[in-house]
């Protein structure tokens, strides 16, 4: 028999609203909830007080306020949850190069090539939980298994502060008879499905002959199906490739007015030419998605002979794109560039078209140093110095 890999999924507990009362200890206890405060925001997350009165992410704040009007509410501060995600972060490569992170509060790591240095992979993980804590004052669950489901799975266990161990031949005992809900991807409608056959359990749904299940369900019911069934043999991915880089904001307000819509644009290109540059990618293809107060959706997209990372490029072409034949107001707009090359080259300019012409390089590189150092409004095009913020 070949020896297990092992794998850890750990994710970080209530994460927003605990870094929220870290840096507010007078919080403690009380029910947080953090989220977009204005009239059409939703909850990100809430601490496990507040969700002790049924508030949980993505519910209308308007509701959560509903449910738990002595709540803390408090608004999203993105760049203090990064600074503590790159902290665990790094304290999770401390103990494996085979790190994948999945959003800023949760990884899989492969420590099977870690055992001889650091003990066994529980002993990595409660290793790993100790540090995290040690050094950002937060708890992080963790899951401890064979395979990435299951230790998907194993983390969500017994949240907060939890460490779930599935021993290597223990899988189908855990796994089996959970809820279907429970199974990493189903959607509530594959559920619904799943219910109305009559079965309850992941068990039930390993114990049907997997034709059955493709019949109904397709290519995705025989993924489910193999799940179930303890067949997952995906890998830990560190260097998760980059197939597009975006930015959509949805509004407080809807836009209308053509020059605010511009002005939008103007700064979400400036945004997505920001985080391109920071990961130092160029794309072919820019992409517009706009949407309008009555939830209809549009997106219009240019491929480019040269890739490009550049604001105002960026800013041109979704002003090209923009659905003149629709109507708005608009509730939501937002550009994605994809489609990279695989080599990144320098791109060669066309000399002798004036709108292809690049922004100075260096000018552009000097205020993503600056925005880096003095975030995000340090340093912007002048046209949107008074730009009013409607976004979340
Ligand atoms: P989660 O790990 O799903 O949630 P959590 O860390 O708040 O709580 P727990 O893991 O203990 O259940 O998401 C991590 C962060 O991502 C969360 O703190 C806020 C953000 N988030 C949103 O902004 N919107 C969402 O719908 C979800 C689910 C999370
Ligand atoms: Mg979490």
């Amino acid at each position: 028999m070949t020896s297990p890999r092992w794998i850890i999924h750990l994710d970080m507990d209530a994460f927003y609203a605990s870094v929220e009362v870290l840096d507010n200890p007078s919080l403690k206890g009380r029910p947080v909830i953090v989220g977009g405060l204005f009239s059409r925001g939703v909850v990100s997350t809430a601490s496990y007080e507040a969700r002790a009165r049924g508030v949980h992410s993505a519910l209308p704040i308007a509701r959560a306020k509903k449910l738990c009007p002595e709540g803390v509410y408090l608004p999203v501060r993105m760049a203090r949850y990064q600074e503590i995600s790159s902290i665990v972060m790094s304290v999770f490569r401390r103990y494996t190069p085979l790190v994948e992170p999945l959003s800023l509060d949760e990884a899989f790591l492969d420590v099977t090539g870690s055992l001889k240095l650091f003990g066994s992979a529980p002993d990595i993980a409660a290793a790993i939980k100790k540090d995290v804590f040690s050094e950002t004052g937060l708890t992080v669950s963790a899951g401890v298994a064979t395979q990435k489901h299951l230790a998907k799975i194993a983390s969500g266990h017994k949240k907060p502060d939890g460490l779930t161990i599935i021993e290597e031949g223990q899988e189908q005992d855990f796994l089996w008879p959970l809820p279907l809900s429970k199974i990493w991807g189903v959607g509530q409608v594959t559920q619904k499905t799943l219910e109305s056959w009559g079965l309850k359990t992941i068990g039930d749904l390993a114990s049907l002959p997997v034709e059955a299940v493709v019949k109904k369900l397709g290519s995705s019911g025989y993924k489910l199906w193999l799940l179930a069934n303890c067949h997952d043999d995906r890998a830990v991915e560190p260097e998760r490739v980059i197939k597009s880089i975006g930015h959509e904001d949805t509004y407080a307000v809807d836009i209308e007015d053509p020059e605010s819509v511009n002005r939008e644009l103007l700064a979400l290109a400036v945004k997505v030419g920001r985080r391109l540059r920071a990961h130092e990618l160029k794309g072919l293809t820019v992409t517009l998605k706009v949407r309008n107060n009555e939830f209809k959706t549009w997106t219009r997209s240019k491929t480019l002979s040269q890739p490009l990372d550049d604001h105002q490029e960026i800013y041109r072409l979704v002003r090209e794109l923009f659905p003149k034949d629709k109507k708005g107001p608009w509730r939501l707009l937002g550009i994605s560039v994809s489609n990279f090359p695989e080599i990144r080259t320098q791109p060669q300019r066309d000399l002798f078209t004036p709108h292809e012409q690049p922004s100075d390089l260096r000018l552009l590189n000097a205020m993503d140093t600056i925005n880096e150092r003095f975030g995000q409004s340090g340093l912007q095009p002048a046209s949107l110095l008074d730009k009013p913020d409607l976004e979340e």
